[in-house]
């Protein structure tokens, strides 16, 4: 088979990678191309504090969908450890596919500098070149068409291999910018039609569930101190009990970030402040949420201590000052849940339901262990343990909580 290799750190992953691969393939009749995130390459930084695995995670779900058009994601290069130059992993492909023709898809600058690579003799040895031409971006150099097909037999003569410049319709689209534009995003915020038009969907829900880019702007506590301030606040409006419990939803909340690669902040502050509203007297819950116009529910009137989430989250943005949407959210849905949680909301309704401190849930065992698996399927066997709960109990179950739980369950039967 001709396969065709595009690696690259995709950070992030844009439809000018994707026309890119297609191309190739076009040009050059592959059978496939696979698209191939660097390791943390030796020579150069990542920028935008972006983790090998998020780079993996996005380019995978942005590759999913050009499958049928012989693009297929590889993590090749992933699963080496130590200096990943390419002629290790080159040479390392080609043993594990020796039938293969392989065809190297390269840049035009990467042409340009190619003589000077680390063993270009070894790549050459295993792979040719398909390069891409470039636009002129001001400080790259461009070459003319010819200038580039010079260069490219002068490579071709001197390695002994076959250069192919692609004839591709070129994208004007560079990571950078579009790094840039994400950092300027909050998220409460849509994406502009930049990084809609430019960054394939499968990668942009991704960015959005777990903060990538996103320059996290907080109010309310932004740093280490102000944090300090929150929670002697809250220890004082807490009973002791909840004022601890509250502290080890918070580090439940930040492990599971950690897990899940959401910014541990957010996480932080959510876990800290979701029962704010907790120790108030049920009677003002009322005259609160009136106040903010916020309905309540046939379920919330006859367990008026389901309101405490609802109120939290009014408190935690007018007594703490947070606007961050998703910290928001996440208090005033860690109770009964909702349908299509954001990641954060997830957590925090784990956390919730699992921290260390909590011992009365049947499972817990299980459910802690599938807290850290699949976030999900820990959502919905919560939903259903305390649905099952209320029903023995014979509480009046929130529509919300019924809701949730057919939600999750339904999409991960479909995912099945
Ligand atoms: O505030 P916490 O005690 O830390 O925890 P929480 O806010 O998750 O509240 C937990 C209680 O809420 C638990 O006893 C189950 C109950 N609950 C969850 N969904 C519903 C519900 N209670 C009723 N009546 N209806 C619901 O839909
Ligand atoms: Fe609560
Ligand atoms: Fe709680």
């Amino acid at each position: 088979m001709k396969i065709g290799i595009l690696g690259g750190t995709f950070n992030p992953i844009h439809i000018g990678h994707i026309n890119a691969a297609l191309s190739a393939k076009k040009q050059l009749q592959l059978d496939e191309v696979l698209i191939m995130p660097s390791g943390d390459p030796p020579h150069k930084a990542v920028n935008g504090h972006i983790t090998k695995n998020a780079r993996f995670e996005m380019t995978r779900r942005a590759v999913e969908p050009y499958e049928k058009e012989g693009l297929h994601f590889s993590d090749f290069e992933y699963s080496f450890s130590g200096d990943t130059y390419s002629y290790i992993i080159l040479h390392e492909l080609k043993k594990s596919r020796p039938d293969d023709e392989l065809w190297f898809i390269i840049g035009e600058d990467s042409l340009l500098t190619f003589q000077h690579w680390v063993k270009p003799d070894i790549i050459t040895k295993y792979v040719n070149l398909a390069v891409l031409p470039r636009k002129d971006e001001g400080t790259k150099r461009a070459l003319s068409k010819k200038e580039l097909e010079d260069k490219a037999s002068e490579v071709a003569g001197q390695f002994q291999t076959k250069v192919s410049v692609i004839d591709s319709e070129l994208f004007d689209v560079s990571s950078s910018f579009l790094r840039e534009e994400l950092s300027k995003r909050q998220f409460n915020d849509g994406f502009s039609d930049a990084l809609k038009n430019n960054i394939p969907s499968g990668a942009l829900s991704y960015i959005k569930e777990r903060r990538l880019y996103e320059e996290i702007r907080l109010t309310g506590p932004k740093d280490h101190f102000e944090f300090e301030d929150a929670r002697k606040k809250i220890k004082k409006s807490l009973s002791k009990k909840r004022y601890q419990h509250s502290l080890r939803v918070s580090d439940t909340a930040v492990a599971l970030a950690a897990r899940y690669s959401y910014p541990a902040f957010p996480a932080r502050v959510a876990g800290l402040l979701h029962d704010c509203a907790k120790d108030i007297p049920e009677k003002e819950y009322f005259s609160i949420l009136k106040e903010n116009k916020v309905d309540i529910t046939e379920a919330e009137r006859k367990a008026p201590y389901l309101l405490h989430a609802k109120v939290g989250a009014i408190i935690a943005k007018k007594e703490f000052g947070i606007i961050d949407a998703d910290i928001l959210s996440s208090i005033r849905t860690h109770t009964t849940g909702e349908p299509d949680m954001s990641l954060l909301q997830k957590i925090i309704f784990t956390a919730d339901y699992i921290e260390p401190g909590r011992d009365k849930a049947k499972r817990l065992d299980e459910i802690r262990e599938l807290a850290f698996s699949d976030l999900d399927i820990c959502v919905r066997e919560i939903l259903f343990d305390t649905l099952s709960y209320l029903d023995e109990t014979k509480s009046d179950i929130d529509p919300a909580t019924r809701e949730t739980y057919e939600f999750y369950r339904d999409k991960l039967r479909r995912e099945f």
